[in-house]
């Protein structure tokens, strides 16, 4: 029962929606602790960064192109299983494959403008937590 921490982000297309609240709730409701929030605008650099892994990949420029289309709110949750608990209430990246109760199952339609994102591994949460927020950041 590791009590870990994991990264989740509101897009650009679930804070233009007006989700934002909705899916805080969702992972304060769960049993989470909230142990950091920002609301900010990725810069290109920034962005790249954050899903370095992709780069190369068809789709990089256009999940670069929208990710910093907008503001997004980031927060990083705490508690048991967080990493693979986010994953499950997140559901697939394509919104018309995530289930039904998931939140892509109940916002998203598309596999770019899926609403949310939430860190897939514990390597992932430590790298992703660290380019959004300074230690002094994080309660
Ligand atoms: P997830 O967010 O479910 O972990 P990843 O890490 O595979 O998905 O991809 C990161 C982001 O890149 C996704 N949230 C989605 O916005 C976008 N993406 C992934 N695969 C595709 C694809 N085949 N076509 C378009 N966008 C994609």
């Amino acid at each position: 029962m590791p009590v870990e921490r994991t990264l989740v982000m509101v897009k650009p297309d679930g804070v233009r929606r007006g989700l934002v609240g909705e899916i805080i709730s969702r992972f304060e409701r769960k049993g989470f602790r909230i142990a950091g929030l920002k609301m900010l605008k990725m810069s290109r650099e920034l962005a790249e960064k954050f899903y370095s892994v992709h780069k190369g990949k068809p789709f990089f420029d256009a999940l670069i192109e929208f990710i910093t289309s907008g503001p997004v709110v980031a927060m990083v949750i705490e508690g048991d299983s967080a990493v693979k608990v986010a994953r499950l209430m997140i559901g697939s990246t394509d919104g018309r494959e995530a289930l039904p109760g998931t939140i892509r199952g109940d916002y998203a339609l598309s596999k770019t403008e899926n609403v949310v994102h939430a860190s897939d591994s514990v390597e992932s949460a430590n790298y992703e937590i660290g380019l959004l927020f300074s230690k002094e950041e994080l309660m």
